[in-house]
């Protein structure tokens, strides 16, 4: 059914009608249910409107949070808003996405605050809906982390991909390596200040992520991108393969080539390699699994496989056949950016990450494609429209141009099943990545991501068609997501495709 206004909503919910009156939100109004995002949705009020909900243990209440496992698939959930305003989960992640989309139809008006009235159903069309924040490049601190968790589940994102190292810096304590950290995390690219995470400090990033219903899969990024690994354990790496982008980039850049077992403070790819006819690496590689997989609640573990640019092609897929065997060893399913898909007896199951682009280049679908013919699964970042970290504009300040320019429109007008030829079930789902080589701080960080990543929001949560799964439905409904993100703080970029609300 149209709605001559869609109710403001992203992700568009699989089922949606506005109903004429709203229900006031008062100092005195009363929420009941057991569920832990009863104190979220409490907190989320007070510190948008100032008003603290109180909790009740018996009925009557005003909002009440139920979970009904036969309501609705996984991850669902039903909202009524009338006089009373009830969330039916399926389970406990659809009671918070119940309350996400409750606090999207927050308002203020002259009367004061209230929830605009609605009927809606509302489950995910794919189960792994992802962002990813690399670290490496720049650190961001667990705080910063929190408020990328904070943002980002809001819109429905349950995954997040925490790229932890790279060329530039290691990031995560190893206690079996410990000159890691001691000596390859104290910069970021450009020499900006790094940093790491203690044990405790991951440990508190994935329960905070958990407590959001987000998954966190940490990536050891291998065997390129580890020129750091080399800062601190020399015996690990080869010296640096010099291809001519990085010579002609670092030029342009007036950025410095890389030195062995010296911090690299520019962002070339491509030069650097673990050892990978040392058995020594592998005791490396074994061990920072272990330990990664000891504090690692989710099922995943990402240990990279892009641009290994100098390592010659049969030592790279001997490479990614024993690591993701590692991996599985550990107990948990390998993640591989979609280049491992090269080897042929790469570890069964494994998930690909396709960060080619919507029309493939090259060899990059027939890697990806050779993970579904191993038994695993992919994960579509297609990188012309759900990276980041490219520019909206030409001349936006923040931000990469080499896989595209992407407006907003262009963020939102794709679809992860039409890029590669393998069954839709073999697709789990969307990905959007932030690479960090032009982010020095978190708000930099939000204004690249906010609102692309509403737009790879929808197209993970929402059915593929709908009245409303469209591009100019879409840039009303989170052009309302306005007085919400600035309330948060959230330092999204005001594009000028957006009619953007005032409040
Ligand atoms: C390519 S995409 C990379 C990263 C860069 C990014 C910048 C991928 C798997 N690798 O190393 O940070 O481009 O956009």
């Amino acid at each position: 059914m149209v709605l001559p206004h869609p109710l403001p909503l992203v992700p568009v919910p699989v089922s949606a009608v506005a109903r004429e009156a709203r229900m006031p939100i008062t100092a005195t109004t009363r929420v009941l249910g057991s569920s832990p995002a009863v104190a979220l949705l409490i907190e989320a009020i007070e510190s948008r409107t100032g008003l603290r909900l109180s909790p009740v243990e018996t009925a009557p209440a005003d909002i009440e949070l139920i979970i009904d496992a036969e309501s609705s698939a996984p991850e669902g959930y039903t909202l009524e808003i009338g006089d009373r305003a009830v969330i039916v989960g399926a389970d406990e992640a659809g009671v918070f996405y119940g309350v996400q989309t409750l606090l999207q139809l927050l308002r203020q008006d002259d009367d004061g605050w209230s929830l605009l009235g609605a009927d809606i159903a509302d489950s995910p069309r794919f189960a792994r809906r992802g962002v990813m924040l690399d670290v490496a490049r720049h650190f961001f601190g667990v705080d910063d982390v929190k408020r990328f968790i904070d943002s980002t589940s809001a819109l429905k994102f349950n995954h997040l991909h925490l790229h932890l190292s790279d060329d530039q810096g290691w990031r995560v304590h190893i206690d079996s390596w410990p000159r890691l950290t001691e000596l390859s995390s104290a910069s970021s690219a450009n020499g900006d200040p790094g940093g790491f995470y203690t044990k405790d400090d991951y440990r508190e990033i994935v329960a905070y992520a958990a407590a959001r219903h987000m998954i966190v899969i940490p990536e050891i990024d291998l065997p390129g991108h580890t020129h750091a690994i080399g800062v601190a354990y020399p015996e690990l790496v080869e010296a640096p393969v010099l291809n001519d982008n990085l010579v002609a980039d670092s030029e342009r850049l007036g950025q410095p080539l890389p030195v062995a077992g010296e911090t690299y403070l520019g962002w070339g790819v491509g030069h650097s390699s673990v050892r990978i006819h040392e058995e020594r690496t592998y005791d490396f590689v074994r061990d920072v699994v272990r330990e990664l997989a000891e504090m690692t609640p989710g099922p995943y573990i990402h240990i990279g496989g892009d641009e290994s640019l100098g390592t010659p092609q049969a030592d790279f897929d001997l490479f990614a056949e024993r690591a993701t065997a590692i991996v599985v060893e550990a107990g948990k399913t390998p993640v591989a950016w979609h280049e491992m898909g090269s080897a042929a007896n790469i570890a069964e199951g494994t998930v690909g990450q396709y960060w080619g682009k919507t029309t493939p280049e090259g060899t990059h679908a027939e890697e990806a494609e050779h993970f579904v013919a191993r038994g695993g699964a992919l994960i579509m970042s297609a990188a012309n429209v759900t990276y980041l970290d490219m520019k909206y504009s030409e001349d936006f300040p923040l931000g990469l141009t080499w896989a595209a320019i992407i407006d907003v429109r262009s963020a939102y007008e794709w679809e992860p099943t039409a890029v590669l030829d393998v069954p839709d079930t073999a697709i789990l789902g969307v990905e959007a990545p932030l690479w960090s080589e032009t982010t020095r701080t978190l708000s930099e960080v939000e204004q690249l991501v906010f609102p692309r990543a509403a737009a790879q929001a929808e197209i993970a949560w929402s059915p593929k068609e709908g009245p409303e799964r469209a591009w100019e439905s879409f840039r009303v409904r989170v052009g309302s997501l306005a007085p919400l993100w600035k309330a948060e703080g959230v330092d999204f970029h005001p594009a000028s495709e957006i009619p953007w609300s005032a409040r």
